[in-house]
């Protein structure tokens, strides 16, 4: 497999062969699966929040901001659904593992799961695009490898969704089997569906069904626990693209699917940390949806 072939087939939309498709999940996995539960980054370095198949708005990012290669980019999870390019988004982000792999880091989101993909567009996008659905479950099995979280200069921990009643210690989340679909409780589903709340002091149900809701309190001991500044984490729309929780500058929400399932009002932002830490928010609008050529996709297999 030729990596860069791969790549500049994918950079124009055209669509992978099953047999280029298989071998590039397989070698992404094994590269994945050697990576620890949380990958330890030193900066500068950038963050990504959801792209959601939002294909043409990933090859923004890495317009305005700089490419994998010259830049180290750590991606926040779901990669897929919603959007309509899943499997171009996800692929392209994995064959640049491949081609740079100390320059991209790959965590897991609560989207990378077979039951929200059945659900979301990625098996009717595969469903549409290939004979049958094998390809489905090579991407489940390459989803089970990515890592669930990073911690950039060991001061930012990166994570999808938030922290859990059950993990005390950055230790916890190493001692999590990950090899496996996310289940429907515990502290693997916590990281990947939790979100912060205002209006919660201590831990509540999410109203999303699966992981928690967070408060100020819990969240500032996790911190001082863990010697942490910052936790950065997506899973949340935000019509500004960020967002800081709790008053202060120390939970911060990074979405990047501007203009949201191509109908939402909100932009996209990314996180750029550099050497010493600084930050700068950059946002940025959804590629026009007049640009965005659907021809490439075959048509409904009867
Ligand atoms: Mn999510």
């Amino acid at each position: 497999m030729n990596i860069d072939n791969i790549l500049n087939k994918l950079k124009k939309k055209e669509t992978l062969e099953t047999n280029d498709l298989k071998l590039l999940l397989e070698k992404g996995a094994e590269l994945l699966k050697d990576e620890p539960n949380i990958v330890q980054v030193t900066s500068p370095v950038a963050v990504v929040g959801d792209v959601h198949g939002q294909f043409y708005d990933l090859l923004k990012i890495f317009e305005i901001n700089g490419d994998v290669g010259d830049k180290k980019y750590i991606f926040l999870g779901d990669y897929v659904n919603r959007g309509t390019f899943s499997i171009l988004t996800f692929c392209y982000l994995l064959a640049l593992k491949i081609k740079f792999p100390d320059q991209v880091v790959m965590l897991r989101g609560n989207h990378e799961c077979r039951p929200i993909c059945e659900v979301y567009g990625l098996q009717t996008e595969i469903e549409r695009i290939y004979s049958n659905t094998d390809p489905l479950d090579w991407l489940i099995e390459t989803f089970n490898t990515l890592p669930l979280g990073a911690v950039i200069n060991n001061s930012i921990l990166c994570i999808h969704g938030g922290i859990s009643e059950l993990i005390k210690t950055i230790n916890d989340i190493e001692t999590i089997d990950r090899f496996q679909e996310v289940p429907k409780t515990g502290k693997f589903t916590d990281l990947l569906w939790s979100d912060p709340s205002e209006e919660v002091e201590m831990y509540k149900e999410s109203p999303r069904g699966a992981g928690s809701l967070f408060g100020k309190k819990v969240f500032d001991e996790f911190l001082e626990k863990n010697n942490l500044t910052l936790v950065i984490r997506s899973h949340m729309y935000v019509e500004e693209g960020y967002k800081y929780h709790f008053g202060e500058e120390k939970c911060l929400t990074i979405f990047s699917s501007p203009k949201y399932c191509y109908s939402c009002t909100n932009v996209g932002a990314i996180l750029n940390l550099d050497q010493d830490l600084n930050r700068s928010l950059k946002v940025f609008e959804a590629v026009p949806d007049e640009e965005r050529n659907l021809s490439f996709v075959k048509e409904v297999k009867k």
